[in-house]
């Protein structure tokens, strides 16, 4: 290889490097939000997708937290727990109609999710409450959680945390 050869290719391969840092920047400038509906968490066989929690106002004393799992396992699994460093308890809750209002209550024997199945915790429905909570949860910021499960074990992972209207990740960029 000649001397110039060698240079221009050392030159080409500088300049591609910093063109690939470039955009790498810039789309995690730009998409952070998008990138984060993908989020997606493996433990054992499930799959734990798009973990997100709704803001709070400053004195609110608990705050809701979703996401959906997927149980690519040949047994059925339970989210026996939760807890976090922003909370003194976290729980499995379920709504329910108590008469004829709609309640929510803590799913004492946790939630199966059941083999080949997928289980979405989402507002209105199934849902991680953190109760006493100890700072305000803040749009755009992100809070961790460790979920249990009978089977695959604990794990910790991020929760985007989402404004009040927020239904779920994939909507997120679309108002409400
Ligand atoms: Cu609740």
């Amino acid at each position: 290889m000649s001397p110039l050869k060698t240079m221009l290719s050392a030159t080409t391969i500088a300049t591609i490097a910093l063109a690939g840092a470039a955009l790498a920047g810039e789309m995690k400038h730009d998409h952070g939000m998008a990138k984060m509906d993908m989020a997606e968490h493996m433990l054992g066989d499930l799959a734990l997708i798009a973990p997100f929690a709704r803001e709070t106002l400053p004195n609110q004393p608990v705050a809701g937290a979703f996401l959906t799992i997927t149980n690519n396992g040949s047994e059925d699994d339970t989210l026996i727990g939760v807890s976090s460093s922003i909370a003194a308890r976290g729980e499995v809750h379920e709504m329910a109609m108590d008469g004829d209002t709609m309640k929510m209550r803590e799913l004492a024997d946790g939630l199966v999710i059941p083999a080949g199945e997928t289980v979405e915790l989402k507002p209105g429905g199934y849902h991680l409450m953190f109760m006493k909570l100890n700072q305000p949860l803040v749009e755009g910021e992100m809070i961790e959680a460790t979920l249990e499960f009978q089977n695959a074990g604990t794990v910790t992972i991020p929760f985007a945390v989402m404004g009040k209207g927020a239904k779920s990740m994939d909507h997120s960029g679309h108002g409400s």
